[in-house]
């Protein structure tokens, strides 16, 4: 099945060349990459079009005149693996704290769902170790909050290491979806949920990131919260695409 991952990147420079040859090292025919960045000052963006080089037609790259959020770096990224006639999109962020083998039971899942979700709040899965006990907490309430209140079935909602099937991705209204950060992924789970789609959840451990910093804030958490209200009155009604 044509896989294709998309990374949105911004000052991952370090990371970015051991996810490339991680995942190209993973038993997946005909994967491919999709790398949106955001004109990372790290220069991220050449060293991806020098990875575009090294592996010709395997790796294409999007890139963007400044930081303009995760959110629309996904959307841009779907928009462009359908029309290079992806099978199953992946999204995953560029810092490792996905996991690149865990591609593979997460598209093992793929075949009896809509998403296959990677999952840090089932049984097997986990958060660093090493995160303090407060934004454990944090991450916990945010999904417990935001889970309760759009009554979600799925156990990790801010997540964002999932495999889409093309046909999903096609029945969802990508355009409507306006959040960034948290809220993203939030949103794109409960328009999916709306519509019908099935979900399947695959425990996996998040690490966090060995090189460079996150670019999520307390700011960016404090915004999802009250953007999930909004985004429960927002598709009180919705169609699919
Ligand atoms: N293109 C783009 N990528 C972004 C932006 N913000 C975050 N990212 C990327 O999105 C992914 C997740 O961000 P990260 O800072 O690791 O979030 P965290 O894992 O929740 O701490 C990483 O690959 C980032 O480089 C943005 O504004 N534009
Ligand atoms: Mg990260």
């Amino acid at each position: 099945m044509q896989l294709t991952v998309v990374t949105p990147t911004y000052n991952e420079a370090e990371n970015l060349p051991g996810l490339v040859s991680a995942l190209f090292g993973l038993a997946i025919e005909d994967l491919s990459i999709l790398v949106v960045d955001d004109n990372s000052p790290d220069g991220t963006g050449q060293v991806a079009e020098q990875l575009a080089q090294n592996y010709p037609e395997r790796i294409t790259v999007l890139h963007r005149a400044g930081k303009l959020g995760l959110g629309t770096a996904y959307i841009k990224g779907f928009h462009e693996a359908l029309k290079a006639g992806a099978k199953a999109i992946a999204q995953m962020d560029a810092d490792l704290s996905h996991p690149p083998e865990m591609l593979l039971p997460l598209m093992e899942a793929l075949k009896t769902c809509d998403v296959a979700l990677g999952s840090r709040y089932v049984p097997g899965g986990g958060v660093d170790v090493r995160w303090s006990q407060w934004r454990k907490f944090l991450s916990a309430f945010g999904n417990l909050y935001a889970r309760t209140i759009l009554g979600l079935p799925i156990h990790d909602v801010t997540g964002g290491f999932k495999i889409w099937r093309r046909e999903t991705l096609l029945g969802m209204p990508l355009d409507r979806i306006r959040s960034n950060g948290y809220a993203f992924q939030i949103e794109m789970a409960y328009v999916a949920y709306k519509l019908g789609y099935t979900f399947q959840e695959v425990p996996f451990y998040f690490a966090d990131r060995r090189w460079g910093s996150s670019k999520m804030s307390f700011v960016i958490q404090r915004e999802a919260a009250l953007r999930v209200w909004q985004i429960r009155l927002k598709y009180r009604q919705v169609r699919p695409y």
